[in-house]
């Protein structure tokens, strides 16, 4: 079996308060489209690709907050996806937000799936590393309140069988985050999707400002490089509702070289062929884990549920 895949990034740009989850699902269906032209098997789709990014606005109305959250998935505005997605034979990654009720419990999550070209759900990943703050920051243009609107993740970065490899998602910020991929990597990820939306002027520090797209080229090829694996990163960018946000969405390959960029910050499919057997020159030589990682010396005692903290 190839271990080809003809991969798409189908960035977004913007999507405006009152533009209904219909008009999202259609303009995801258009680029859905144009990949399998293009003669795609997987298309990334981005990080809250249904809606406009809602938590820039403080929302105190739970009516209204749980507007913006998906209750089943498929669900009767999402299903033209799975439904289009079984019949060109093509996979996806989708991010939005979910409203759980398990367990008689409401959770809410910044979640992503993986579907096969069956449109059948293979995986599901909630976002670990939330952003932004819990209560509105004074003085701010646009907040960004990600930890008032989503609890942390509680899935872990699995990897999942699909596609002929071992597939790995995870969430916008998490892609700033070493463990993320080393987590996967561990497991032999071979191919990280992810989206993204990143504002300008999020950390308020005019001097990381200019530097967004650096950082995020930068991390994701870092992450790519030092695990072996293919990374797609796929944004939502443009002017969204008066919040500027970066787009330069990639695919990187697991030499960390970028094999194909968006050069607009609109709607826009970029292609690429994802060898997943590329990674294993990596695997195999200078990041063989096996060989050549140290965790024993690094000084660290890491506990089941923690992060690394220096041995007394
Ligand atoms: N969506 C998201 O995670 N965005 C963050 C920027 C905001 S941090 C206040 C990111 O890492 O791109």
């Amino acid at each position: 079996m190839s271990r080809n895949i003809l991969t798409a990034a189908a960035q977004m740009g913007p999507i405006t308060k009152s533009e209904s989850r219909a008009a999202s699902v259609r303009r995801l269906i258009e680029m859905m489209r144009e990949a399998k032209g293009r003669g795609c098997e997987l298309v990334v789709f981005t990080e809250l690709a249904l809606t406009t990014f809602f938590p820039r606005w403080l929302i105190e109305d739970e009516a209204e907050l749980d507007s913006y959250y998906e209750t089943e998935m498929p669900g009767p505005v999402t299903m033209p996806l799975f439904e289009e997605a079984q019949k060109l034979g093509l996979g996806f990654y989708l991010g939005y937000a979910e409203l759980s009720h398990a367990g008689g419990v409401k959770q809410r999550y910044n979640t992503s799936i993986l579907v096969d070209r069956t449109g059948t759900i293979i995986g599901k990943y909630r976002k670990v590393h939330l952003p932004g703050h819990a209560e509105p920051q004074p003085g701010r243009e646009f907040q960004h309140l990600e930890k008032r609107y989503f609890e942390p993740g509680d899935l872990g970065f699995p990897v999942f069988e699909g596609f002929g490899g071992k597939m790995g998602m995870c969430i916008c910020n998490d892609r700033r985050w070493p463990e993320t991929y080393r987590v996967m990597g561990l497991q032999g990820v071979e191919m990280v999707m992810l989206g993204y939306n990143t504002p300008y002027g999020h950390t308020g520090e005019q001097a990381m400002d200019s530097l967004i797209l650096f950082h995020n080229h930068l991390s994701m090829q870092a992450g790519a490089y030092q695990n072996a694996t293919w990374v797609v990163g796929t944004a939502k960018c443009g002017n969204e509702e008066g919040s500027r946000m970066g787009g330069q969405s990639v695919i990187v390959a697991p030499s960390g070289e970028i094999v194909a960029m968006s050069c607009t910050v609109d709607d826009e499919v970029i292609t690429a062929r994802c060898d997943l057997d590329m990674g294993r020159i990596y695997r195999e030589t200078i990041f063989d884990f096996a060989a050549h990682r140290r965790p024993e010396h690094y000084g660290l005692i890491v506990e089941r549920t923690g992060a690394g903290v220096p041995a007394a």
